[in-house]
């Protein structure tokens, strides 16, 4: 498979004898399989897969090049000694479990194990042609989500019942689940950037942000709006315009070559010479992929440049607390050329109005 062989070919320019993956989605990445455990890779072997016994007849259905090694918890350690020979003396690890990274040290003393995530995310940031069709597909999803919020959303209406619109049509259209829980935040929980979903009904005049994402084959999306019940007030039109124009100035940037803290900063300067700079209290965006959450940070302290084949969220808000707050968010594609949004929402005021 070309990635392990990608793999391998790092192990040897960096000197490593082996490498563990433990993180399920870069177990996922490498081996196809979802089912967790441990990917130990030697140079010059077949990859094998260190998995829960329970998971073994669905991890041979899922997996692809790898040698699959069925595991009850209490014989974890003897199995990975069979592996990590006496030739392995260096080896990477992504991420494990501190109480397992524990154990394996102690048995282990003659080796050296060296914190390489960087290893696996200079690849996993990078996304392929078949990864960009997966993503182009879970964007779609999340879209059509949107829409049925949109056709849903009316006073009176709870949040929940907003959420379960949004999860059903994405479900329906043929995602595998929701990218992660959905985010209704009314009237002044608009405010909470991370806000959970409640049973409070829409209100004439509230602000109403709805994050969403779908996930296809694995692969996730991600995409806000915040909506306004009724006629808007001066305040709010401001603040939602501050925050469309500090989005669509940024995705200008979202391009080969551009330094991830300034497409940050482009939007940030924006939103602070708006007066809200202080109400501006996140990062700009971060890459998607298998995970909701990965390299690299459209961030303030992230000097990497973008690459073609990296696929971030573009996001600015704005949160006043009791008073509210809009969010507006798309997942966005770097290409070769211009950036290429995978999510796809109206963005005016007022198609944002309902
Ligand atoms: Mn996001």
């Amino acid at each position: 498979m070309m990635r392990i062989k990608r793999l391998e070919g790092y192990l040897e320019n960096e000197g490593l004898d082996a490498f563990i993956i433990g993180l399920e989605s870069s177990i996922c990445y490498f081996s196809g399989s979802t089912s967790g455990g441990l990917l130990i890779l030697k140079r010059g072997e077949e990859p094998q897969l260190l998995l829960p016994k329970l998971n073994l007849e669905f991890a041979k259905e899922q997996s692809r090049g790898c040698c699959l090694k069925p595991y009850r918890q209490k014989d974890l350690l003897e199995l990975m000694e069979k592996i990590l020979d006496n030739e392995c003396k260096s080896i990477g690890v992504d991420e494990l479990p501190l109480s397992l990274f524990n154990k394996i040290k102690e048995k282990f003393k003659d080796k050296v194990f060296r914190d390489r995530r960087d290893v696996v995310w200079k690849m996993r940031r990078v996304k392929d042609a078949d990864e960009v069709k997966l993503l182009e597909k879970a964007g779609d999803l999340a879209s059509i989500g949107m829409e049925a919020v949109r056709e849903h959303l009316k006073e009176g209406v709870k949040e929940n019942e907003i959420a379960a619109e949004a999860v059903y049509a994405m479900m329906r259209n043929g995602a595998q689940d929701r990218a992660f829980p959905v985010i209704i935040a009314s009237g002044f929980r608009s405010a909470y950037p991370h806000a959970d979903v409640t049973d409070r009904r829409l209100r004439e005049g509230d602000l109403v942000t709805v994050d969403i994402g779908a996930v296809y084959k694995n692969y996730r999306s991600d995409i806000t709006r915040t909506f306004i019940l009724g006629v808007p007030t001066k305040k709010q039109r401001e603040i939602l315009e501050l925050v469309l124009n500090a989005k669509a100035t940024a995705l200008t940037k979202y391009k080969d070559g551009f330094k991830c803290s300034e497409i940050d900063a482009a939007a940030r300067r924006l939103i602070e010479n708006g007066g809200y700079g202080d109400y501006f209290i996140h990062s700009l965006g971060h890459g998607i992929g298998l995970d909701v959450h990965e390299p690299p940070t459209i961030g303030e302290e992230n000097s990497e440049t973008l690459t073609a084949g990296n696929v971030a969220t573009n996001e600015p808000g704005i949160y006043i607390p009791k008073f509210g707050g809009v969010r507006i968010e798309d997942t966005i594609l770097v290409s070769n050329g211009e950036p290429k949004k995978l999510t796809h929402f109206d963005e005016t005021i007022e198609d944002l109005t309902v």
